[in-house]
């Protein structure tokens, strides 16, 4: 019996407002461009259940949740995630581009809120086992770039109402995060122009599909 080799899993991240959505067809385009089938989705979300999560972490100022809870319901929406989309589809032979994963919770809730790395890294082995993404990449941006780009977008939500301090730390955190793990998580400078942020984001995709053999 033959079976589709397993697809490859991609994840964008960075600081609100350093441009992760408008890139997020660039990079599907330059894989189906390729033939490579392509499941798009999001963190927190990317199930009923995980958009419900969501909800209540972005949006739900009224109930003072705190940073534990915070942490618990975002890896929630996570374990649901990976059992009815992330999986499947690699499985399937599908590769999955994901808006955010756990480098997100190790720059938010490790970096912003301030809950130790090792009790993150408890519930990322408990969680996803030995599933990692296979490419990221790091929208790095100046804070105020960030905040003012995030602005023109859409009203702020509980992380992007944060002060400069926990968004300083994000950034430091995603940075490190990246100087740790040079070979998955690639760094592009979200700061220039549009035109040459596409175009980086292009040459590291492409550089990662020349690196792809099927097993
Ligand atoms: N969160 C967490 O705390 N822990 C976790 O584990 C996870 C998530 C998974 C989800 O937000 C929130 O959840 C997130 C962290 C938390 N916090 N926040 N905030 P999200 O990812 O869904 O939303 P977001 O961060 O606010 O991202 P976004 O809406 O996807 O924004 P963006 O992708 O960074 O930016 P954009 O929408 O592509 O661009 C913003 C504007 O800038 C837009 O008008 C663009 O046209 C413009 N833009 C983009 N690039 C450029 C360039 N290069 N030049 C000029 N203008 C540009």
């Amino acid at each position: 019996m033959t079976h589709s080799p397993r697809g490859r899993f991609i994840t964008v991240e960075g600081q609100d407002g350093a441009g992760k959505t408008t890139n997020l067809s660039v990079i599907r385009d330059t894989l189906e461009q390729s033939s490579i089938q392509v499941v798009q989705t999001r963190e927190p979300g990317g199930t009923p259940c995980g958009e419900a999560l969501r909800e209540l972490v972005l949006n739900r100022r009224d109930l003072d949740i705190a940073p534990t809870t915070e942490l618990l319901t975002i890896f929630a929406a996570r374990a649901q995630h990976i059992l009815q989309v992330i999986e499947p589809a690699l499985k399937s032979g599908r590769w999955v581009l994901c808006d955010r994963f756990t480098d997100a919770t190790y720059a938010y809730q490790g970096g912003g809120r301030g809950i130790s790395l090792d009790t993150i890294a408890v519930l990322e082995a408990m969680v996803q086992g030995t599933l990692q993404p296979d490419l990221t990449l790091l929208f790095d941006v100046d804070i105020d770039t960030g905040d003012a780009r995030a602005r023109q977008r859409s009203e702020a939500d509980r992380f992007e109402s944060e002060q400069h301090a926990f968004k300083r730390a994000v950034r430091a955190q995603y940075l490190a995060l990246a100087q740790r793990n040079p070979q998955r998580i690639k760094v592009i400078d979200a700061a220039q122009p549009l035109e040459q942020v596409v175009h980086a984001v292009r040459s590291q995709v492409k550089a990662f599909l020349g690196t792809v053999v099927d097993e």
